[in-house]
């Protein structure tokens, strides 16, 4: 039998009888265990591999069918991704929940207690690792051939305590007790080499060999992941740091020197060891470019095998590969395919610049100046000698091409330059990266605009095609149908099927429900069951939420100013008639980042001010829950009414939290930021809540001087909510952040104050008519269909990616 003409496998069963007797051959054979002594955790096992064994099997027929028709293939590189739990996804996208439920309960537990022991792997930091596990997601459930790369860090984001003196952070051992989703695959293992010298080679002059220092394995491991509603199973390959054998020093262990005889295998194993929570330090930066370029190496290495199974040459590879570079971060696979091509396959240089510039495609998630990574030459040269020489060789024909379209505008080339200069001599990778590729693009409208205008100008003068925008995306599956299943059953209900979790422009059919009074009626209940659900608060409280990283651009210190005059309104007048409001606010801060750390403890310390207060307490709670993850998100957004977006405008590349919310019946109150733009303009002007500077006027009120003490002393109630901080009841950490908004304000949050007050006043005057905001719930959700990653997938695919879908045969 060939068993290349199909998967030469019968299929798995898929009756309780089938699943159960798979069940249980987990648990003898794989688990060595038995019914009467299984623990939840070999529950757990067994049924995850029983269930990954359902997708394994669809996994080789997508493999088949991809094989046959040599496609071309997307391969997204990330240092980031931030998959969220496991077990109820792969239940969901195979089609198992309900024979899990039956198979786990005849051991004796049940699926919940089973689904509390699935750990998510944290491998990322936010918006830009979710948003690579949501295109990983909508690629596979839109048939597109695709592997997504990234790193198997050991540790993953820190996990966090907080309390009233703030944040804590400790080690996120997320794979401790094993991860039941992952395949290992050590036949794929490749070697990475650092440091070391480059030595001339004969033939052409622009080759050479590099001969590294220190040689790194690195050892793969995939996991699965499923479309939706589809038979593909793509996979993303996640590498993994290990010591050769020749690193151990027999020498030394001999005699007894235990720890120098181990210290270059440690060493070795640290690149791939913990995520890095941060950008701001100096520390360990080495490593972290040691990181990228792990990634970097093994993954294109990888690629080109993958190729050669189905192509000779190098004629075709770029039509038959696409690399999406996901941010900045795996930028150096632009240099590192230019030196596999010239010096390893003798390409020469024109056709190996050729094939790469057509080969990669650069997303950009930010615009803050201090984002864009750079990499001091020195560092650079140090590590990847050989790889400098070509970034040098490639600057300089850039520069050429720059001088021959302005000839004699030196300023112009010292800006283009992806060498800096002044004030010291750095790489900038995000101009290697728009010089190296063939697309580049924004992740929200103004986003792109902006990269256009300001951080990438010159470029787009130059190059004006080469700029696009692609607005992000969410899952509907996981922040929808997973999340908030209350709320997907009612969607289904109304719409008549569940078409919509694959096609969610189909949402807008909601639109005439928003009138239906008995429709508004459920909406309502079922939000209410959700926050009891989350028991953050009073589920008849407005839940207004703000979850996202903290960062002072982000503004949490503005929703805290907010807080703090509630919270003098309601003393001053405790006969009033308030709105009584839960104020949930979660996410992490870098560990360096002493700013966003300093609000975090601001928050706790008056949230417990408040919630010792008995006068305000009936009217105003703040909830800090620890340890945002996706786990927590999907059941936070669920039960929030109110969104809070409010960057300062010209900040936020779009956000997708933003997205998750508008989908699940939360109204955004929000500055014309990022995608907050293209969510009011699909859900109206009127069930949105708009308020601040945009991004012409903040830009604006820098340059005209901007002085935030003028607006402290003209605004009585902003002056009592900072002269609070400074108190004396809030300690140091009042002082500080009082400090820093009074000094720069460098996000101008006093500036926005007044316009953001009022419009919270608003809010509470549409949440007081119930019938009101549940109709602006409603259109939240049925005109925010745009936002699904399958539209975002699909923009990649026809505008960046021009791939097609390979859809895979289903077996019957
Ligand atoms: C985010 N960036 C943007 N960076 O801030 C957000 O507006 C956007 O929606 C999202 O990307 C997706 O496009 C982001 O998450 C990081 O996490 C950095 C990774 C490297 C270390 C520092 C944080």
């Amino acid at each position: 039998m060939d068993l290349r003409q199909g998967i030469g496998l019968r299929k798995l069963g898929m009756t309780p009888d089938e699943f159960q007797q798979d069940l249980l051959s987990n648990l003898y054979y794989r688990r060595g265990t038995t019914v009467e002594s299984a623990s939840a955790r070999d529950a757990y096992e067994t049924l995850s591999q029983t269930v990954r064994d359902r997708l394994a099997e669809r996994r080789a027929r997508t493999a088949a069918a991809h094989y046959a028709s040599n496609p071309r293939w997307v391969y997204y590189l990330s240092a980031e991704y931030l998959l969220g739990a496991q077990l109820e996804q792969n239940l969901l996208y195979s089609g198992t929940g309900e024979l899990a439920a039956e198979a786990v309960k005849a051991l004796g537990f049940s699926l919940e207690d089973v689904e509390d022991l699935d750990v998510e792997p944290g491998l990322g930091n936010g918006g830009l690792g979710r948003l690579a596990a949501c295109l990983v997601d909508s690629m596979a459930t839109r048939d597109i051939p695709a592997v997504g790369y990234g790193i198997r860090y050991d540790l993953g984001i820190f996990r966090q305590s907080i309390a009233e003196d703030g944040q804590t952070e400790h080690p996120d051992d997320w794979a401790f007790q094993g991860n039941p989703w992952e395949f290992p695959a050590p036949d794929d293992r490749q070697t990475v080499g650092f440091y070391g010298h480059t030595e001339p080679l004969p033939g052409s002059p622009a080759r050479k060999r590099w001969v590294p220092g220190e040689i790194v394995l690195g050892e793969p491991s995939h996991m699965l992941v499923p479309g939706f509603g589809t038979e593909t199973v793509n996979i993303i390959r996640l590498w993994k740091a290990h010591a050769s054998e020749a690193s151990f020093d027999l020498t030394s262990f001999s005699a007894g020197q235990y720890a120098e005889a181990v210290q270059e295998a440690v060493r070795a194993e640290n690149i791939s060891k913990v995520l890095y929570p941060d950008d701001s330090t100096e520390l360990g930066r080495e490593l972290r470019l040691k990181q990228q370029y792990f990634l970097v190496s093994c993954s294109l290495r990888d690629i080109i095998r993958r190729f050669r199974l189905r192509n000779e040459g190098w004629d075709t590879f770029a039509d038959k590969t696409v690399i999406q570079l996901n941010d900045t971060h795996p930028t150096i696979a632009i240099p590192e395919l230019m030196r596999l091509l010239v010096d390893e396959y003798e390409l020469d240089w024109d056709a190996a610049w050729q094939i790469t510039r057509k080969t990669f495609a650069y997303t950009c998630h930010t615009l803050l100046p201090e984002a864009l990574e750079t990499w001091p030459v020195r560092m650079f040269e140090k590590l990847l000698p050989r790889h400098l020489e070509i970034v040098y060789l490639i600057n300089m024909l850039f520069l050429r091409e720059v001088e021959a379209r302005f000839p004699g505008d030196h300023d112009r080339l010292r800006r283009m330059s992806i060498i800096q200069e002044e004030p010291d001599r750095r790489v900038r990778m995000a101009h290697l990266a728009v010089v190296g590729t063939e697309a580049v693009n924004g992740v929200a409208e103004l986003h792109s605009k902006l990269l256009r205008e300001t951080v990438l100008d010159d470029f787009a003068e130059l190059w004006p095609a080469k700029f696009q925008n692609v607005t992000n995306g969410v899952s509907p599956r996981r922040f929808m149908r997973i999340a908030n299943p209350r709320l997907a059953d009612l969607i289904t209900e109304g719409l008549g099927d569940d078409g919509w979790i694959r096609d969610l422009d189909r949402l807008a059919e909601l639109e005439p429900l928003a009138d239906d009074a008995s429709f508004l009626e459920r909406w309502w209940a079922i939000k209410r069951a959700n926050k009891v659900d989350l028991a953050a608060g009073d589920p008849d409280s407005l839940t207004d939420v703000m979850i996202k990283r903290f960062h002072e651009y982000k503004r949490q210190q503005l929703k805290l100013l907010h807080v703090i005059t509630q919270y003098h309104r309601i003393r001053e007048d405790p006969g009033g008639d308030w709105v009584p409001r839960t104020v949930l606010f979660a996410g992490k801060a870098a560990p360096a980042y002493h700013a966003a750390k300093d609000i975090i403890h601001l928050i706790a310390t008056v949230g417990a001010r408040i919630a010792a207060d008995p006068v305000v307490s009936p009217y105003l709670k703040v909830v800090f829950p620890s340890n945002y993850n996706v786990s927590l998100a999907e059941r936070i957004i669920p039960a929030a009414d109110l969104s809070e977006q409010i960057s300062l405008a010209g900040k936020e590349a779009s956000g997708t939290g933003n997205m998750k919310l508008a989908l699940n019946g939360a109204v955004t109150i929000g500055t014309l930021d990022g995608a907050n733009i293209e969510i009011r303009a699909r859900v109206g002007a009127e069930n949105f809540f708009l308020f601040g500077m945009d991004a012409y006027q903040a830009a604006q009120t820098r340059l005209d001087g901007y002085d935030p003490r003028r607006h402290y002393d003209q605004d009585a109630e902003l002056r009592a909510a900072v002269d609070a901080l400074t108190s004396g009841v809030f300690g140091d950490v009042g002082h500080r952040v009082a400090g820093s908004l009074l000094g720069r304000d460098e996000y101008l949050t006093l500036a926005d104050y007044r316009s953001y007050i009022q419009c919270q006043d608003d809010v509470e005057v549409a949440w007081r008519d119930q019938a009101r905001w549940t109709r602006m719930s409603v259109l939240n959700t049925a005109l925010s269909g745009f936002f699904s990653s399958d539209r975002t997938v699909a923009d990649y695919a026809a505008r960046i990616w021009r791939v097609s879908a390979v859809p895979v045969p289903r077996e019957d």
